[in-house]
């Protein structure tokens, strides 16, 4: 970038560092970048996303999310990373070309107050930090989606409010849940990505079954897009990312990707970023490797924006 932002001084961002640097960012590119809030946290916190393209209502759209989960602390810097690589480049192909022609929409932390609890008090929460009925804290945000929400009832989508993957009472009873389905329904977007860690896997549709995608046009434009996404990282600096059906992972229902693809028809990915395992840090990432994991997951998303927008 061409200024030391917050993050470039301390790692990783916080709550506050990544709105100062959304809001520094959106105010160098006025003509192109908008900061939007779409909604409110439980606890009140603002949610951010950060609009890319020359112009509203841009023929193509897509969408990258960070941080459902509080502790996948990397998941934020990828996105974020990926919004100021394109707002320095907008001057140059491609990247000029897709601004004229689409738009794409950056929300780096859907779970801020979670992200706040990691910092602050535990490093290791998941959930939000909804106070359930009976006392406990926290519903699984990406579980918490309206499309085959609560089929399961196992341990990777649990109707238990005190477990880890906790649904929730009902589809879409979190705030932060409904800023994204309310953005979708606004932008209707041509395609969604939706960083998570740790793994380094690239998850397609479906994760509440082990069927796998009806449409053999969808399934395998899916597929043969996370396997070019796999080589690509690859590429990079020879990391792994395993692309594989998401419930081959573990079956669970309501995530934000069964949720897009199921409702909206359209490409949706979870990418699980470093580490590859638990004996390599697991979530606790170190901070000298947000570059190279951003460095091999750029190639990517750019293919990602190119194909969603058609070339
Ligand atoms: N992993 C994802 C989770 O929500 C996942 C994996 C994503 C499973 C999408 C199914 C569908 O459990 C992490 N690390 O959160
Ligand atoms: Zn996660």
């Amino acid at each position: 970038s061409t200024f030391a932002t917050a993050a470039a001084l301390s790692g990783y961002h916080t709550v506050a560092t990544l709105e100062e640097d959304l809001r520094r960012l959106a105010e160098s590119h006025p003509e192109i970048a908008e900061l939007h809030e779409i909604g409110r946290s439980i606890e009140g916190r603002p949610l951010w996303a950060l609009r890319i393209g020359e112009r509203r209502g841009g023929a193509r759209k897509v969408a990258f999310f960070g941080c459902h989960h509080a502790r996948e602390w990397i998941s934020v810097e990828v996105p974020y990373r990926l919004a100021e690589h394109l707002l320095d480049n907008s001057s140059s192909q491609p990247v000029e070309r897709w601004l004229q022609q689409g738009e794409v929409w950056v929300a780096p932390m859907v779970n801020p107050d979670g992200h706040e609890h990691t910092r602050t008090a535990n490093r290791l929460w998941r959930k939000n930090r909804r106070r359930n009925l009976g006392g406990s804290i926290g519903v699984d945000p990406n579980r918490n989606y309206g499309y085959m929400w609560g089929t399961l009832d196992i341990s990777t989508s649990s109707h238990v409010p005190s477990d880890e993957t906790y649904v929730g009472p009902r589809a879409f009873s979190e705030p932060e849940v409904r800023a994204v389905r309310d953005l979708f329904a606004r932008e209707l977007f041509d395609g969604v990505l939706s960083y998570h860690s740790y793994s380094q896997l690239i998850l397609f549709p479906w994760g509440y079954t082990l069927e796998p995608v009806q449409d053999d046009a969808d399934r395998s434009e899916m597929r043969s897009l996370a396997e070019e996404m796999e080589r690509l990282i690859r590429a990079a600096h020879g990391e792994i990312y395993t692309a594989q059906q998401a419930s081959q992972l573990y079956p669970t229902a309501g995530d934000t990707v069964d949720w897009a693809y199921g409702v909206y028809d359209v490409p949706s990915f979870t990418i699980e970023l470093r580490p590859v395992s638990a004996l390599d840090g697991g979530f606790i990432l170190p901070a000298d490797q947000i570059e190279p994991c951003w460095e091999e997951n750029r190639p990517a998303a750019l293919e990602f924006i190119r194909h969603v927008f058609g070339e």
